[in-house]
């Protein structure tokens, strides 16, 4: 691997449960916690609870009760917060990978985000 995972980042802080954090949904392979700036009515972070970086260390070394946990955790949240399309009217799912993604946190998170319209997606 190219890039090798900084226990000390924040997020795997918070996974140790070495800083508070405002947690929404946790099960086996996931943490799901509010951004502590939210952007968004709904502004949740749902981690793995495995050291990846980003998504694309993620799909390529976890398992796939990992990848499946993940994605189910994800939805959990969504229908927790109210935000389906079935529950109501929508989101957001961002991931920012690196440098030019401007990742802050060098731990897998997608952030949902929900409760009002989003703007169009720019660059
Ligand atoms: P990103 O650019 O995708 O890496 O965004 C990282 C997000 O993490 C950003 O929206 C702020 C949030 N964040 C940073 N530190 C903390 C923290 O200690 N607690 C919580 N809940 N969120 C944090």
């Amino acid at each position: 691997m190219a890039y090798s995972y900084d226990d000390q980042n924040i997020f795997a802080k918070i996974l140790r449960g070495e800083i508070p954090n405002n947690t929404v949904y946790e099960s086996d392979h996931a943490l799901a916690f509010r951004d502590i700036e939210p952007q968004a009515p709904t502004h949740v972070l749902v981690i793995p609870k495995g050291p990846y970086i980003s998504f694309d260390h993620f799909a390529a070394e976890a398992s796939d009760a990992e990848i499946v946990g993940y994605v189910r955790a994800i939805s959990e949240v969504c229908k927790a917060e109210g935000v389906t399309l079935d529950a109501g009217e929508g989101f957001r799912m961002i991931a920012n990978a690196g440098a030019h993604g401007v990742q802050e946190v060098p731990h897998l998170h997608v952030h949902i985000l929900g409760g009002r319209p989003m703007g169009r997606m720019v660059a």
